[in-house]
């Protein structure tokens, strides 16, 4: 993690600027991975829907890749200051996928899980509005390094709730932090809001 006295100065942004406010502009999509990647095989692949859902639900993979895909185009903020503008993401919309398991009323956010044990907690509106479970970014199937086969996207926070290599959607009640989120990462992670790291490390 960059503590919060390692952030380097970003060049000032105009007014309306796509870049939020202390971050570098980059024409690559750098990897971001803590630890090493898991190993998955699409045979085994499996996506499971659970916690406070009427119906749980385990999706493989002929299952997931016949529901309806779309396309979204969207800015991505790494809170390490990257931004990649105008990214192409096409998978099936989080909205669509946590209907197959009718969540529970009492379902207030959603922890996701990954091979590999990487997890990020999301609140469930924020999900449902805009998460994409993408397998396709720049139309070319995600590489390995990027959450191939199946990746989460929320183009409105920082890239640590894109959570990669997903297999699991867990709805709960009471938020919980995720994996970056115990270690010193914001609970919400707004870029606009340059909301990088829990409130008392930045005082
Ligand atoms: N499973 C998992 N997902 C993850 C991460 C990770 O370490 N493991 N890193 C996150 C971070 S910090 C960022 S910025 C993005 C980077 O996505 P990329 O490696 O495809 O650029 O993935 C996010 N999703
Ligand atoms: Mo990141």
């Amino acid at each position: 993690m960059k503590r919060p006295d390692q952030i380097k100065t970003a060049p000032e942004q105009p007014p309306g600027s796509r870049v939020p406010p202390g971050q570098f502009l980059t024409d690559k999509f750098p990897v971001l991975t803590y630890g090493s990647e898991p190993k998955i095989d699409i045979e085994s692949w499996k996506l499971r829907i659970f916690g406070l859902v009427n119906q749980e639900k385990e999706l493989n993979w002929a299952q997931f890749s016949d529901l309806k895909w779309e396309t979204v185009d969207a800015d991505f903020h790494c809170v390490t200051q990257w931004s990649a503008l105008n990214q192409t993401w096409e998978g099936v919309a989080f909205s669509q996928v946590l209907s197959l398991a009718q969540p529970d009323a009492s379902a207030r956010f959603v922890m996701v899980h990954c091979y590999g044990g990487y997890t990020t907690n999301l609140q469930l509106d924020l999900a449902l509005e805009e998460g994409l479970f993408a397998h396709k970014h720049m139309g070319e199937p995600l590489g390995m390094s990027h959450g191939w086969p199946l990746r989460l996207v929320v183009p409105s926070r920082y890239g640590w709730k894109s959570a990669k290599w997903v297999n699991g959607i867990e709805l709960i009640a009471d938020d919980a932090p995720g994996f970056w989120e115990l270690r010193g990462y914001h609970n919400d992670g707004d870029p606009w809001k340059e909301e990088r790291f829990w409130p008392e490390l930045m005082q």
